[in-house]
């Protein structure tokens, strides 16, 4: 179904094309997929772009299912930038007080010790990360949080969520996987939907569009 695009999802969708975060072409996916698009948050590298998207995911965990919680934590590499950059936006934007902290993908002999930095993983923890599709890296960060008993995670909050099936033959989406299996909300700035609605609301894209809806065929989740 496709409804009235948010005035803030088009911006941040313009900005992003702008910028060569969010490309169209032809992409192998870490799942192996081969997609018609891609979003690179490692090109938010401006600080307007910083800035909308720490106020966007913000805005996102003040308002959607994510409750209350400690620790934002930002899986390595680009977990990192989006939880120092939304922390700072909590403060910012809605007074609300919260630690961040990450993993080294390496692990470090020396120095701070251990392959966490910053705020200890105890008390209720939020995952931050950019995209999800098949769930592997989510995964990944899930059991990371699980090695720390006075760690509980208690939401999962994404920049884009490509509304994709998950690793199972159920044909359930990552989303419904992950909150099924984990019991926690997984929430997300954009989704694949928003990608769609945009590209037929604004025109003048149609191979990109046409290509985009040959893989929902295969992949996406019915929306
Ligand atoms: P899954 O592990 O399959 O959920 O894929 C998510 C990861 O793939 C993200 O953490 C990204 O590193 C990467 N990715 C993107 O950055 N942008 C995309 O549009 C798609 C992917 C991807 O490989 O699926």
């Amino acid at each position: 179904s496709s409804t009235k695009l948010d005035p803030a999802k088009v911006t941040f969708i313009e900005d992003a094309i702008a910028s060569g975060v969010l490309l169209f072409g032809t992409f192998e996916l870490k799942s192996g997929r081969v997609s018609p698009y891609f979003f690179n948050a490692g090109l938010l590298h401006s600080s307007s772009l910083l800035s909308s998207t720490s106020s966007a995911l913000a805005q996102l965990i003040a308002h959607s299912r994510i409750p209350e919680f400690d620790v934002l934590f930002g899986p390595a590499y680009k977990g990192i930038p989006l939880a120092a950059v939304t922390c700072v936006a909590l403060k910012r934007d809605y007074g609300r007080e919260c630690g961040f902290g990450y993993n080294r993908k390496e692990v470090k002999d020396h120095g701070e010790g251990g392959s966490l930095v910053g705020a200890p993983l105890r008390g209720r923890i939020v995952i931050i990360d950019d995209v999800l599709t098949s769930g592997k890296a989510i995964r990944e960060a899930i059991d990371i949080i699980a090695q720390y008993p006075e760690a509980q995670l208690v939401g999962v909050a994404q920049l884009v969520d490509r509304q994709e099936t998950g690793k199972g033959a159920s044909g359930k989406s990552t989303v419904q996987e992950v909150e099924e299996e984990f019991g926690i909300p997984v929430e997300a700035v954009l989704t694949m939907a928003n990608i769609l609605d945009y590209l037929r609301e604004k025109g003048g894209m149609e191979e990109e569009l046409k290509a985009i809806e040959e893989y929902d065929k295969q992949y996406g989740i019915k929306k």
